[in-house]
C-alpha cells in the first residue's frame, strides 16, 4: 500500500523501498514504546541532554534499518556523536530525531520521529530544500505517519494490516485560530514575543500546545490552521531546535502543504547547512500566520 502510493506519487524505486523499511522502524518503535521503561539512560547525547532510555533504544531501531540498507549512504540522528557509515554505493543521506518530545514520554504525552532524506552522501553546504522526502510519526492513542516525497503531504495509520492511506493531500489552507507557542520563557527576555502572544489571547486564539512539536505540529496539519513559533532569544539565539533532524523535514512538509515556514528571515529551507549540530528559530504554519510572526519578531 505504502510502496504503490509513493511510486505514483513519482518516487525512484529506491526512495519509495527506503521509506517502506523507515515505516517498518516506525512499527517497531511503536510497538518498544508501549512497554520500553520510562527511565532515564543514564547517558547524555551529541548536545549535552540527559536521554531517556526510549531515546537511545529508537536510535538503536532505527541504526539497524538504516546501516543495513542498500540505498543509504550515510545516516545520523540527534542522539548520534558522528555520521554514521552506510552501505557502499548508497544514493540517500538520512537525518532524524529518533524520539522527539523525550521530556514528555514519563507523562504518556504523544512522542514522535522525524526524519529528512537528502539525495547523495554529503550534507553541509547544502540546505533544506534539497531533501528528496521527508516523514514524521505520531505515536499517540495511534501511530500515524506524514509523508511527502513532493508531491504533497499524506496521512497513513498503522493498522493491523500495515500502513493504511488515511488522508490524501493534506492543506494548510484553514482560517481557524490555533496557536502553539514554544519557549514561552523567551517572552521573559523577548518584549516584542510577549507583545505577540498577547495579540492571540485579545484575539481569542486557541492555545494548542503539549510541549511535543511533533504531535503540535501534527495539529495544525490535520486541522489545516494555525501556527508553531520556537523562537530565539538573547541568552539562546538560535533557539533550540536542530536543522538537520527537526526543523528542516517539518518545514519541507510544512510547505507541502502549501504552508510556510521562517527562521525570522528565510524559509527554513533555504538556510545554509553549516553543522550537523545546527539550530534555529523556526515558525511554521499557514502563510498568513508565518507572515505575523515575522512581522512581530523583528528583535
Ligand atoms: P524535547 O526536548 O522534549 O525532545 O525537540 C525538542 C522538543 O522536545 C520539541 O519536541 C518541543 O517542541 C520542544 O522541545 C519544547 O521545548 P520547550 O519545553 O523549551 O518549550
Amino acid at each position: 500500500m505504502l510502496f504503490d502510493f509513493l511510486q505514483k506519487q513519482g518516487a525512484p524505486q529506491e526512495l519509495a523501498e527506503l521509506i517502506v523499511e523507515l515505516g517498518r522502524a516506525v512499527e517497531e518503535i511503536s510497538g518498544t514504546i508501549i512497554h520500553e521503561s520510562t527511565g532515564k539512560a543514564g547517558t547524555k547525547n551529541s548536545f549535552g541532554e540527559e536521554q531517556i532510555a526510549m531515546d537511545v533504544e529508537a536510535d538503536k531501531i532505527m541504526a539497524r534499518y538504516l546501516s543495513t540498507n542498500p540505498y543509504v549512504a550515510a545516516y545520523c540522528s540527534e542522539e548520534m556523536d558522528a555520521i554514521g557509515k552506510g552501505t557502499p554505493g548508497g544514493i540517500y543521506s538520512v537525518f532524524h530525531d529518533p524520539i522527539d518530545g523525550s521530556s514528555l514520554f514519563d507523562v504518556n504525552f504523544a512522542v514522535g520521529t522525524i526524519i529528512g532524506i537528502y539525495e547523495g552522501a554529503e550534507v553541509l553546504g547544502r540546505t533544506p530544500r534539497e531533501q528528496v522526502a521527508a516523514l514524521y510519526a505520531v505515536y499517540g492513542p495511534r501511530t500515524t505517519l506524514m509523508v511527502s516525497v513532493g508531491q504533497g503531504v499524506h496521512e497513513f495509520l498503522l493498522t493491523a494490516e500495515g500502513w493504511e492511506l488515511q488522508e490524501e493531500a493534506l492543506e494548510m489552507k484553514g482560517d481557524k485560530k490555533y496557536f502553539a507557542p514554544g519557549n514561552l520563557r523567551a517572552t521573559a527576555e523577548r518584549p516584542d514575543y510577549l507583545e505577540l502572544v498577547n495579540w492571540y489571547i485579545k484575539e481569542k486564539y486557541t492555545l494548542r500546545y503539549s510541549g511535543g512539536m511533533v504531535p503540535d505540529v501534527n495539529h495544525m496539519f490535520k486541522k489545516g490552521s494555525g501556527v508553531f513559533i520556537y523562537p530565539g532569544m538573547p541568552s539562546a539565539p538560535e533557539g533550540k531546535l536542530r536543522i538537520l533532524y527537526e526543523c528542516g523535514p517539518m518545514a519541507y512538509l510544512m510547505e507541502q502543504a502549501g504552508g510556510a515556514s521562517s527562521n525570522g528571515e528565510v524559509s527554513i529551507l533555504d538556510v545554509k547547512i553549516t553543522g550537523l549540530t545546527q539550530r534555529s528559530p523556526i515558525y511554521l504554519g499557514t502563510p498568513e500566520e508565518v507572515k505575523r510572526v515575522e512581522s512581530f519578531l523583528k528583535q
